[in-house]
C-alpha cells in the first residue's frame, strides 16, 4: 500500500478523529512519552495519539495504516527494557491508551472481570477487592503501570509463584489489528478449544502484533488470613531450603517469596525514607516470605511460625520478624519493593532479568556475582527477586565513584558475562521484563533458527508492513 498521507495531514486527520484532547503535538507535552523509565533511550514522534475507546484505537491504527507510519503502544511507560520508546527518527505516532480506563464489567460468581488497556494495575486490584475478590498480578510499578502493558510483557511480578503470570490471568482480549480491524475475543470460558489460540499470541508480544485494547481477566478469592515474615538467612542455599519448606507445608498458601541481598536491603535503607532494617543485625542474604488463604481458620501465622523455628533450628535461618499487622507487612513488603527506585538513587546499574531452574538459583547468584566482580573490580552485585519462581534480577552497581557513562558503556559485557552463565544452566536471558529494544540482539542467539523463523512467519502475516512498534522484539 503506498503512504497516502503527508505528516502534517496525518496529524491534521487525528485532531479531526480524536478532538484536542486526544492529540498531543507540544513538546512539553510529548516528552513524558519519549523516554522510559531507566533513562536508556530517548526517541522522537510526530504525535501522541490518545484515543478514548476501542474504535477511536481502531480507527487511529487504520489513519497510520493508510498513512504508512509506525505506531508505537504505550500504556504506563514503566517497560525496563524500553519497550514502549519511539525510536529516533520521529516518524512514528505513540498510540496511548491511558483514555481507555473503565472496567466494564465485574461478575464475582463467574470470578472475571472485563478491563480496558489503560486501567491502571492498582485500580484493577481495588476494584476486585471492593467486589470481595482478589486480582493476584502485583509488581512494584503497579500504581502505573497498564492491564494493556502487563499483559503486553507478559509481566511476572511478586505473585507468579502462586498464581502465573499475566498469561495464566487472562481469559480473553480485545485487539486492534494493524489494518485497523478490531478483533473481540472477549469471552470469559475456563474452556475454549476452538483452533489457535490467538489471545496468547498478543500477551508478551510487546505491541507487534497489534494493540489490546480490553481483556477479560481471572479473578481468586480474596485472601482471609496472610502472614508476612522477613527473614535473615545463612546463604543463597539456606533461602532455596527455607523455599522447600514451605512449600512442602502448604504449596497453596505461599503467595510470594522473595530474595534479597545484603547489598540491595543495605541501599534500600540508605535511599529510601522510612525503610529500615527489621532485625537485631545485618546479614549476607534475605528472604521475603508471604503467606495467603482464603480460609479464615488457615493459621498461617503458626504455621510461620513453625517453619521457621524449624528453620532455625538446622542454621538456615539466622533471625525473622513476623507482621503483627497489615501495617507491619506493608513495612517489610517495601524493603524489597524499594529495591528498582534505590539502585537507580545509587548510580548507573546494569539490570540482567533472568531465569534458572529453581534448584540452580543459588549457584546461578555465586557464579554470576563471581564472574562479575572479576569483570568489573569495585562493581556491586545485587541480586534479587523471586526466587520461587527461578528469576532472580543479577543486577549490578556501579563501582563508587566510577564514571556512570564510562560504567553504562560496559553494559553488553556485563549482559554476556551474566547471560553465558545463565545459559549453561539452563536458563532464560529475558524472565519477565521482555525483550523491547534492550535485547532484540540476543536473540538470534538465543532464539534464532526455526523459533525465531516462526516468529519472523507470524509477524509477517498480521503485520507485513512491519508499523507495529517496529524494532521491538524481533531483530
Ligand atoms: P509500557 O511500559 O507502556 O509498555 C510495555 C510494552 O507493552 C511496550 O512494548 C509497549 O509498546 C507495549 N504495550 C503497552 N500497552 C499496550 C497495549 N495496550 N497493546 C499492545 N502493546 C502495548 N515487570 C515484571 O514483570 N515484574 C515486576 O516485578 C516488575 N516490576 C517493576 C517495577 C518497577 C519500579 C518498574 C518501573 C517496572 C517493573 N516491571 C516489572 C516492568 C514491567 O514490564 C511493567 O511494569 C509493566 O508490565 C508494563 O506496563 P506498562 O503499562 O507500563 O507498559
Ligand atoms: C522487580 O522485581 C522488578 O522489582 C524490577 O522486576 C527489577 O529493577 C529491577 O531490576
Ligand atoms: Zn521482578
Amino acid at each position: 500500500m503506498p503512504d497516502a498521507l503527508p505528516a502534517a495531514s496525518l496529524v491534521e486527520a487525528l485532531h479531526r478523529l480524536l478532538g484536542p484532547r486526544g492529540v498531543l503535538t507540544d513538546p512539553a507535552d510529548v516528552a513524558p512519552h519519549l523516554s522510559d523509565w531507566r533513562g536508556l533511550y530517548r526517541g522522537a514522534a510526530q504525535a501522541v495519539a490518545r484515543p478514548a475507546d476501542a474504535a477511536e484505537v481502531a480507527a487511529v491504527v487504520r489513519l497510520c495504516a493508510e498513512a504508512g507510519v509506525p505506531v508505537v503502544p504505550q500504556g504506563g511507560n514503566t517497560s525496563m527494557v524500553g519497550g514502549a520508546t519511539p525510536d529516533e527518527a520521529g516518524r512514528c505516532v505513540v498510540l496511548s491508551l491511558a483514555r481507555l480506563n473503565r472496567i466494564r464489567d465485574l461478575d464475582p460468581l463467574d470470578m472475571t472481570m472485563t478491563a480496558e488497556a489503560g486501567v491502571v494495575l492498582k485500580a484493577a486490584q481495588d476494584a476486585a477487592a471492593a467486589a470481595g475478590c482478589l486480582f493476584p498480578l502485583s509488581l512494584g510499578a503497579e500504581g502505573t503501570a497498564t492491564i494493556g502493558g502487563v499483559l503486553s510483557t507478559n509481566a511476572g511480578g511478586n505473585t507468579t509463584v502462586r498464581y502465573g503470570n499475566a498469561r495464566e490471568l487472562m481469559l480473553g482480549l480485545e485487539v486492534v489489528l494493524p489494518d485497523g480491524g478490531l478483533w473481540n475475543g472477549l469471552r470469559r470460558l475456563r474452556k475454549d478449544n476452538t483452533g489457535y489460540a490467538l489471545r496468547h499470541l498478543f500477551v508478551g508480544a510487546e505491541g507487534t502484533l497489534g494493540i489490546v485494547t480490553a481483556a477479560v481477566l481471572r479473578m481468586f478469592p480474596r485472601p482471609r488470613d496472610t502472614a508476612v515474615a522477613f527473614c535473615a538467612v545463612a546463604s543463597e542455599d539456606a533461602a532455596l531450603a527455607l523455599f522447600r519448606r514451605f512449600r512442602d507445608r502448604d504449596e497453596s498458601a505461599v503467595r510470594a517469596f522473595e530474595y534479597m541481598s545484603g547489598a540491595g536491603v543495605g541501599l534500600a535503607v540508605r535511599h529510601i525514607e522510612g525503610v529500615t532494617l527489621p532485625l537485631a543485625a545485618p546479614a549476607a542474604h534475605y528472604v521475603l516470605v508471604d503467606l495467603a488463604s482464603s480460609r479464615p481458620d488457615a493459621g498461617l501465622r503458626d504455621m510461620a511460625e513453625a517453619v521457621l523455628a524449624e528453620a532455625m533450628e538446622a542454621g538456615e535461618v539466622l533471625d525473622a520478624a513476623l507482621a503483627e499487622s497489615e501495617a507491619q507487612a506493608q513495612k517489610l513488603w517495601r524493603i524489597r519493593e524499594e529495591h528498582p527506585e534505590a539502585q537507580k538513587r545509587e548510580g548507573a546499574s546494569v539490570k540482567n532479568d533472568v531465569s534458572v531452574p529453581v534448584s540452580r538459583v543459588p549457584e546461578m547468584i555465586r557464579r554470576c556475582a563471581a564472574a562479575l566482580t572479576a569483570l568489573i573490580p569495585g562493581s556491586r552485585p545485587v541480586p534479587f527477586g523471586h526466587m520461587g519462581d527461578g528469576n532472580i534480577h543479577m543486577n549490578l552497581a556501579q563501582p563508587e565513584g566510577m564514571d556512570p557513562a564510562a560504567f553504562l558503556a560496559r553494559s553488553h559485557d556485563i549482559m554476556d558475562c551474566v547471560n553465558a552463565i545463565v545459559r549453561d544452566l539452563d536458563g532464560s536471558f529475558s524472565a519477565e521484563h521482555g525483550i523491547g529494544r534492550l535485547k532484540t540482539d540476543m536473540m538470534e542467539d538465543w532464539r534464532g533458527g526455526a523459533e525465531l523463523a516462526a516468529m519472523r512467519a507470524i509477524k509477517a502475516a498480521l503485520d507485513p508492513r512491519g508499523l507495529m512498534n517496529p524494532g521491538k522484539v524481533l531483530p
